[in-house]
């Protein structure tokens, strides 16, 4: 069996280690200088691939994304129609993302992003914030991550609710769901975090008109992808005061330009697409069981739907 690896930003070594531990018999073969014979390539493990590579592989049987979105795969136009497509899928990863999410959850709630101004000024200015009770935070997008970090917020005892395309039952958490549900869900969310795949129904979401649906001095987290948000609609929000600040860690081009203003922006808090870094020690053994399924003649878990974009 022979897999191909091919990522624009993780380390090979790193995986083909991981990987020989649970697929011992495998070559592991990495784009673009040691690829051998195409026909040989049966498995694809891949972050932006190349657009055209994946269909130079005549017997592929599976392609499995390094990373939760699968946005970087789909938008190869000659991306095999009939392989299925895997989205990865860790406890790890969403444990990794809540602990992000928390963290910027808790800054704005508690003032911090005031208190870092003030400690630049000089000046002693004690806030009071009110109770995680009464606390409305949205989270846009409930699967695997925006659900698991709906669950962590909703333990530490904030008024949870989250928008999806289809409703959700998850204990202390409201569920707003399909398109007409969208403002609603804005209107009650004070701290909006966006967990959504960048899709054609969801690229840029975040726009003058989702934004002034937000209630005057909301904050925005967004750890999805840069596309779903209108970059100048958030600067004049922020500019205006509407919004009060973002942490944003995902942008439209990636690194963030040296001269885009929201490097110095004193309400953007900027982190560099790490919110949630997929790890090969704890995923290469996922991969590695969903190729023994595909192995043994059955579908991949977790296959991403491409009529839906995710
Ligand atoms: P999932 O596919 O598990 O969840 C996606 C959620 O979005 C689902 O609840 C889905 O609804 C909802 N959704 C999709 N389209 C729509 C729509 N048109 N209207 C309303 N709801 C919609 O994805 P993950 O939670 O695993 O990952 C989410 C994204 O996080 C990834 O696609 C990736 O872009 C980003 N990410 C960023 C990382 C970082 O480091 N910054 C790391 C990892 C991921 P439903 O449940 O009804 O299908
Ligand atoms: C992912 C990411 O999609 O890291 O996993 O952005």
């Amino acid at each position: 069996m022979a897999i191909l690896f091919s990522s624009t930003c993780d380390d090979a070594e790193a995986w083909r280690a991981e990987m020989k531990k649970y697929l011992p018999e495998t070559d592991f073969r990495v784009w673009p200088d040691d690829i051998g014979k195409v026909e040989d390539i049966d498995f694809a493990l891949v972050w932006n691939p190349k657009p055209g590579e994946l269909a130079r592989y005549p017997n592929l049987k599976a392609v499995f994304s390094l990373g939760a979105g699968v946005d970087n795969i789909l938008k190869d136009a000659d991306l095999p129609a009939d392989i299925p497509l895997a989205r990865l899928v860790d406890d790890n990863l969403s444990r990794v993302m809540s602990e992000y999410v928390t963290h910027w959850v808790l800054h704005f709630h508690r003032g911090f992003h005031l208190f870092r101004l003030s400690q630049q000024n000089g000046e002693w200015r004690p806030l009071n914030p009110p109770e995680t009770s009464v606390r409305r935070v949205g989270i846009l997008g409930l699967g695997e991550l925006g659900g698991s970090a709906a669950h962590a917020l909703s333990g530490l005892g904030f008024r949870v609710a989250g928008w999806s395309r289809s409703a959700k039952r998850i204990e202390g958490v409201e569920s707003f769901h399909g398109a007409d549900a969208l403002i609603p869900f804005l209107r009650r969310s004070e701290i909006l975090v966006c967990l959504l795949p960048l899709t054609p129904a969801t690229e840029n979401i975040i726009n003058d008109e989702t934004l002034a649906a937000l209630p005057a001095g909301a904050f925005i987290i967004n750890a999805a992808r840069g596309d779903l948000l209108v970059e100048d609609d958030l600067l004049k929000a922020l500019n205006s005061g509407h919004i009060a600040a973002a942490a944003l860690d995902v942008f439209r081009r990636e690194p963030l330009p040296a001269n885009h203003p929201f490097w110095r922006h004193p309400k953007v808090a900027v982190t560099p697409h790490c919110a949630a870094v997929t790890s090969p020690s704890s995923t290469a053994r996922i991969i590695a069981d969903n190729i023994r399924r595909v192995q043994a003649g059955r579908p991949p878990l977790h296959q991403a739907d491409r009529t839906r974009g995710y």
